[in-house]
């Protein structure tokens, strides 16, 4: 086969990512007026086209799977299109049974074309605690298959052709994944299943009742999460009551995120006294009616990205966010503390958190990207490196600071990538249906929270990589590629 007729990785990314949002549009229409809405607030906030079309690409999608082997089959899945493990979330601490990594392109230049992510959560069998919801479960996990023959078999040729497919190959495969990840309205679980599994938890029904892992949510990024709340208000959405993450800020941090309230949708369920073969399909002799009931999975999210802190800078993230919480719960009203309190004790504690780009720079506290400013002549240059060379400077960052001050180098704050667990945690909480007021995460803190990295990287059959050393290679890179340009060591 001609090597030319190979689909670059990156072009498929944008396929994949692109055919899920129509099929998510399609499947849920308030998805894409809130893509409409984003895309507005954009649109008003920047200044050139072409930015807003790539940002007008940028989303994250969720999925939930329920054993190892789907997904080790994830994993296969998004590496083909430049999809990689980033990160363990432990969601355990927030009361849900399952932790999670994030599939996403790593390297600059990929995440610049296409940064699709896909945040994939992985049921804890070991962390559920009725004996017949966990038998009952796992029993529908062994019998289903979300994976058809023919995507497995893609997956076999595209690995032997050293991870890639040809225009055609990927286009079977493209439909064929989307079906994996695609809405069934029938479930796999008789109604009873389904009973017993919801009252263990309503997260387990999601994971383990259907044919699919259907995609729960796709959230486009804002650049102004605030604003487009309030559109979304507008539009008479159900919104989340609150917008999780750190507060607002000039220098926008990490990320923030909030929701339209899943959709009550209708699901059709076998009786219980139906027979069902192994691959769990309906008897075509089966008279018996389906029964009629509802289930609650399928939201709308959006999200503003800020930059990435360093470990330095999470720590003091962390710390302000277990004070905020610790401030909640000793707050009078505990039972059920009000949005806005939260907000204005959140907005209190991080006033200490530094929020001037120089600032966050001197203290560590996030990553940059370090670029040669273009429209510094040469002359300037060298006069840098005429100082830097007659200058013995003993510590690295006053060199680098100074090439700041002259204006030679630039320092841009790198995106975050990732995800926050309790933010994460605050959205599938008020994404469960079976609390209408969505209380914090803390509140309903009721197992014994551990994480498990070791079971979470066994399950996927290898490591997960660490979005610290990831960020710190970006800026470390960009540093370099500055001192070859000036001629100098920093
Ligand atoms: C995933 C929730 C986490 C986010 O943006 O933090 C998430 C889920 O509900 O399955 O997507
Ligand atoms: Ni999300």
């Amino acid at each position: 086969i001609d090597s030319d007729c190979y689909v670059e990785e990156d072009v498929l990314r944008t396929t994949f990512a692109l055919s899920m949002s129509a099929m998510y549009t399609a499947e849920v229409p308030l998805y894409g007026d809130l893509v409409q809405i984003v895309r507005n607030i954009n649109q008003s906030k920047l200044p050139s086209a072409t930015e807003t079309e790539r940002l007008s690409l940028e989303r994250h999608g969720a999925i939930r799977l329920g054993t190892n082997q789907e997904l080790q089959t994830v994993h296969r899945i998004f590496n083909l299109v430049g999809m990689h493990p980033v990160g363990y979330y432990d969601l355990s601490v927030a009361g849900l049974p399952m932790h999670a990594t994030c599939f996403r392109p790593v390297d600059g230049l990929s995440l610049q074309k296409n940064p699709f992510r896909v945040f994939t959560t992985l049921l804890r069998p070991d962390l559920l605690r009725s004996d017949d919801a966990k038998s009952v479960a796992l029993s529908l996990l062994r019998h289903r298959r979300i994976f058809s023959d023919e995507l497995m078999r893609l997956l076999d040729v595209a690995e032997s052709q050293g991870n890639r497919l040809t225009k055609s190959q990927a286009e079977t495969y493209i439909i064929q994944v989307l079906r994996s990840f695609s809405w069934h309205s029938t479930a796999a679980a008789n109604y009873e299943q389904y009973q017993l599994l919801k009252s263990e938890h309503p997260i387990l029904a999601d994971i383990a009742c259907f044919r699919s892992a259907h995609i729960n949510h796709l959230t486009p990024r804002t650049l102004d999460i605030t604003e487009a709340q309030s559109a979304m208000l507008q539009a008479k959405m159900a919104v989340k009551s609150r917008i999780e993450g750190p507060p607002r800020r000039k220098c926008p941090i990490l990320l923030r995120q909030t929701s339209f309230l899943a959709l009550e949708e209708k699901i059709h369920f076998p009786s219980s006294s139906s027979f069902y073969d192994a691959t769990l399909l309906r008897d075509p002799n089966d008279a018996t009616p389906l029964i009629e009931g509802s289930h609650k999975a399928r939201f709308g999210e959006i999200e503003e990205r800020g930059a990435a802190v360093t470990p330095k800078g999470r720590q003091l993230y962390d710390r302000l966010l277990e004070l905020v919480m610790q401030k909640a719960r000793s707050s009078d009203t505990a039972a059920t503390v009000d949005p806005h309190t939260i907000d204005k004790i959140m907005e209190d504690c991080f006033q200490v958190y530094p929020d001037d780009w120089d600032e966050l720079r001197k203290q560590g506290l996030v990553y940059y990207e370090y670029r040669i400013n273009m429209s510094q002549n040469t002359m300037m240059r060298r006069n840098a490196q005429a100082t830097f060379t007659s200058n013995s400077f003993d510590c690295r960052s006053t060199s680098l600071e100074s090439l700041i001050c002259e204006g030679i180098i630039e320092a841009v704050p790198i995106t975050y990538e990732d995800f926050l667990p309790f933010s994460a945690a605050g959205i599938f909480q008020s994404n469960l249906g079976s609390n209408k007021n969505d209380k914090s995460a803390t509140e309903r803190n009721e197992l014994n929270a551990c994480p498990d990295l070791e079971g979470f990287e066994r399950a996927l059959g290898t490591q997960v990589l660490d979005p610290d050393v990831l960020y710190a290679g970006m800026q470390k890179r960009s540093l370099e590629r500055c001192a070859t340009v000036l001629g100098i060591r920093i």
